[in-house]
């Protein structure tokens, strides 16, 4: 059997102890030292943990989306043109399609096209009406946005008649873009001289100082103004038009129209509710007024 050790408390005096039980006073001093410090550490350890925990209720931070116009974009920076000896000024940036909306990219997103001129999907859509265009504006945005593209900021929509006409002369001061001769347009547009009576595929003639297609001629393109005489005698900030009216004003020229009606200052007005084979849209990108 295994002789059971003996307490040290009823060892006799005299008797030499365990030098495990014996412990030198520095010793002990160290021992104290290190256990007290460790107890600080591990006490501001714990509470710098707390500090930088998140509160348990709160909800993670949403992720801000990116604006990402559509490719075939040109991004038009704000600016002034001249109307009738008086300044327009575009007060925002905003973006602008190089290209008339084809039938393809309009049958893509809607499911029909009403084009009396077909047998190539690049060719614009025409025999739109003004408010098939802007249901084409709204499903655009609204694909753009559930697919993460686009701030509830921003929207598709038509241009203002000002914003198509200060794209359209893109910094310049003449009749066309490309400047005052006629003679030339056969390298900028289809129209009645040169279009063999039917439309053609979108971006065939040469682009505009800044980067826009058949801003004059192939098909006349759908504003968001209604019609009415320019206000006179007065200089103009983002002008929209009158509020209501029975026309909607497009620009631009055509395929079936001369090229003087080409030019950048022409506008010709239609109801809403008709769609006609010369008349196609293009579209605009930019922040929501409110
Ligand atoms: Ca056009």
């Amino acid at each position: 059997m295994k002789p059971k050790s003996p307490n040290p408390k009823d060892l006799p005096v005299g008797h030499k102890r365990n030098p495990r039980h014996q412990r030198s006073k520095p010793a002990r001093l160290a021992i104290w030292i290190w256990c007290f410090s460790g107890f600080w550490i591990l006490g501001f350890g714990v509470l710098l943990l707390g500090c930088n925990k998140k509160p348990s209720g709160s909800a993670p931070a949403a992720a801000k989306t990116v604006l990402v116009p559509l490719t075939n974009m040109a991004l038009i920076k704000a600016g002034t043109f001249i109307r009738q000896n008086h300044p327009i000024t575009i007060s925002r940036d905003f973006w602008l399609c190089k290209y008339e909306v084809t039938q393809g990219e309009y049958e893509m997103l809607m499911t029909n096209n009403p084009s009396h001129f077909k047998g190539d999907t690049n060719r614009p859509v025409e025999r739109v009406r003004y408010y098939d265009a802007v249901a084409y504006c709204s499903v655009l945005t609204k694909r753009e946005t559930d697919a993460g593209r686009l701030p509830s900021a921003y929207a598709y929509r038509l241009p203002t008649e000002a914003e198509w006409e200060y794209a359209c002369r893109a910094g310049t001061t003449n009749l066309f873009s490309f400047g005052e001769d006629a003679a030339q347009a056969d390298q900028y547009a289809w129209t009645l001289e040169n279009s063999e009576v039917t439309t053609h595929p979108v971006g065939l003639k040469r682009a505009n100082p800044w980067g826009l297609r058949d801003m004059h001629g192939n098909v006349w393109e759908w504003t968001s103004d209604c019609f009415a005489d320019y206000p006179t005698n007065v200089a103009l900030v983002d002008p929209t038009g009158p509020a209501e009216g029975k026309y909607k004003v497009f620009r631009g020229g055509s395929w079936n129209h001369a090229v003087e009606f080409a030019r950048c200052r022409n506008r010709f007005m239609m109801s809403p509710t008709e769609g006609i084979y010369f008349v196609g849209f293009r579209v605009a990108l930019g922040e929501v007024r409110k």
